[in-house]
């Protein structure tokens, strides 16, 4: 039995329930003036988006896709009782990971894909994406950069503080803690001092991809409590205007699923998730 099959059969629910679905927006007006297609043809091909908010990069897509007026259909893939292992997914993405893209027979994976291909489908205003090389190259230095470091370090920080004492019982040992804290601060030292200096966003004057997939990816560690922004005025200053960019309202619609971190016990009673998350938390305390 492959790994995959043993998980699933291990959890009668991820098979047994259809991903949820919800339709994004759209009348035609609200389409970007700026998509070179026809609006009716548009209309009639909405993207399907397969999210978890939980996660960093769905909520970048999902934020992106909104405010953009990007027209989809949300597939809700729940994490939490392992929809990713189920079979309705297993056919969509073999990955079983999210978010994916699904456009007719076109998969996409990969959020930082998903994001550009957005951005030049829809041609979404040129901040997001420059099309000026040398600003471009920097949106694509920092999008490089951030899977090994601050994704890396932020959700290990998160994964410590919130789902380790819940499959374990116990909170993570200190100096298995103290380590992860120091990789996270030396990462968003990194980010301050070379990505944002004294600039308002990564890039200069606008927020662009790589604001967005930026801060979805440092709300994980500060949802969990992790007082990161105190010390740190011009990071918090710079999420303030990330935030103001993106929508105050669209920004906490998009994190409250992570807000609401308290309720993870219960979403995780009597759930056989736990168990088989066990293995993947024991790897991040080599
Ligand atoms: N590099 C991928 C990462 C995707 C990823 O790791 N997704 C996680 C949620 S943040 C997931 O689906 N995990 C489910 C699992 O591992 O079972 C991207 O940016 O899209």
């Amino acid at each position: 039995m492959s790994e995959v099959a043993m998980r699933l059969s291990k959890i009668p629910e991820a098979s047994g329930r259809s991903l949820f679905v919800h339709k994004y927006p759209l009348s035609l007006e609200a389409i970007p003036r700026t998509f070179s297609g026809s609006p009716a043809l548009l209309a009639s091909m909405p993207l399907e988006l397969f999210l978890d908010l939980h996660s960093q990069p769905c909520r970048s897509v999902y934020i992106f896709a909104k405010k953009n007026s990007v027209p989809f259909e949300l597939r809700v893939v729940d994490l939490t009782t392992g929809q990713q292992y189920g079979e309705e997914f297993g056919k969509i993405s073999m990955v079983r990971k999210v978010p994916v893209l699904k456009e007719d027979n076109f998969v996409l994976t990969e959020s930082i894909a998903i994001l550009k291909y957005m951005a030049e489908k829809f041609r979404t205003p040129d901040h997001w994406y420059p099309a000026d090389l040398q600003k471009r190259a920097l949106v694509n230095e920092y999008l490089a950069w951030q899977h090994s470091s601050v994704r890396a370090h932020g959700s290990k920080v998160f994964w410590f503080r919130t789902m380790a004492p819940l499959i374990t019982g116990a909170p993570v040992p200190q100096e298995k803690m103290d380590s992860a804290v120091e990789d996270l601060n030396a990462t968003l030292k990194i980010f301050e001092e070379k990505f944002l200096q004294n600039k308002p966003f990564i890039v200069g004057d606008h927020i662009s991809l790589a604001d967005l997939v930026a801060i979805v990816e440092i709300m994980q560690p500060a949802a969990s409590g992790f007082a990161l922004f105190e010390s740190r005025p011009v990071l918090s200053a710079w999420r303030d205007r990330v935030k103001k960019e993106i929508g105050e309202a669209l920004f906490n619609e998009a994190h409250k699923t992570i807000f609401d971190v308290d309720k993870l016990p219960q979403v995780f009673e009597n759930n056989q998730m736990l168990e088989i998350l066990k293995p993947k938390l024991l790897k991040m305390f080599n």
